[in-house]
């Protein structure tokens, strides 16, 4: 693990499994329809509880129609450790064609602004679209730090950072923290 004071704030970057973290919310990485899927929403719907989630889930839906790329939605955590789950979905990259950079900026300051919104102060993100989405990840790596930043700079929250799953996502996480941080 790592960390960075940001403001009055802190960054971290840390490997792991984001179902066992305790904060006061994990983001999930879903797809607009909330429907499940796999990678890390299929790991946080197992653990949070399925047939829970999938109902608070299917609620938002019959409410809002579709979740669009960069915005951001919030349920309990059920069993998770956390408190909140913040479900936001980032875009499937093709190519830098269709504002890819923008939407994933989207998908990280506004769950941070919505977790704000829920008296949220520590919050951990996934590698949003760095999965099924097959966004590169050098280029999500340096969005993700720069939104996280400007977040904390704002007050937005007191503790924020990303959980990568496995060594190599973690070192290019490292990296791109020495450039942007
Ligand atoms: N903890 C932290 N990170 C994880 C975990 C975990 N337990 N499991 C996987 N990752 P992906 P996307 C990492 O595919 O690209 C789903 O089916 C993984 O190594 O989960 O945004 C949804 O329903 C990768 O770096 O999300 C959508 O349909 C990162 O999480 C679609 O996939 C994101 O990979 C979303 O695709």
């Amino acid at each position: 693990m790592q960390t960075w004071k940001i403001g009055s704030g802190r960054l971290f970057i840390r490997l792991g499994d984001i179902t066992t973290l305790e904060v006061d919310a994990v983001v999930n990485a879903a797809n607009s329809r909330l429907a499940g899927g796999g990678g890390v929403d299929g790991a946080i719907h197992r653990t949070a509880g399925l047939r829970e989630l999938r109902e608070a889930c299917q609620a938002i839906i019959a409410d809002i129609g579709l979740l669009p790329p960069g915005e951001a939605v919030i349920t309990p955590g059920f069993k998770l450790p956390a408190k909140y789950i913040i479900h936001t979905v980032g875009p499937i990259w093709r190519g830098g064609t269709v504002d890819e950079p923008k939407l994933l900026k989207n998908a990280y300051m506004n769950s941070l602004k919505l977790a704000q919104k829920h008296d949220i102060t520590t919050i951990a993100f996934p590698a949003i679209s760095c999965g099924a989405y097959g966004y590169p990840v050098e280029e999500a790596a340096h969005i993700a730090l720069s939104a996280l930043k400007e977040g904390l700079e704002s007050g937005l929250m007191e503790e924020a950072g990303m959980i990568l799953h496995d060594d190599k996502a973690y070192a290019t996480w490292a990296i791109a923290a020495e450039k942007v941080l």
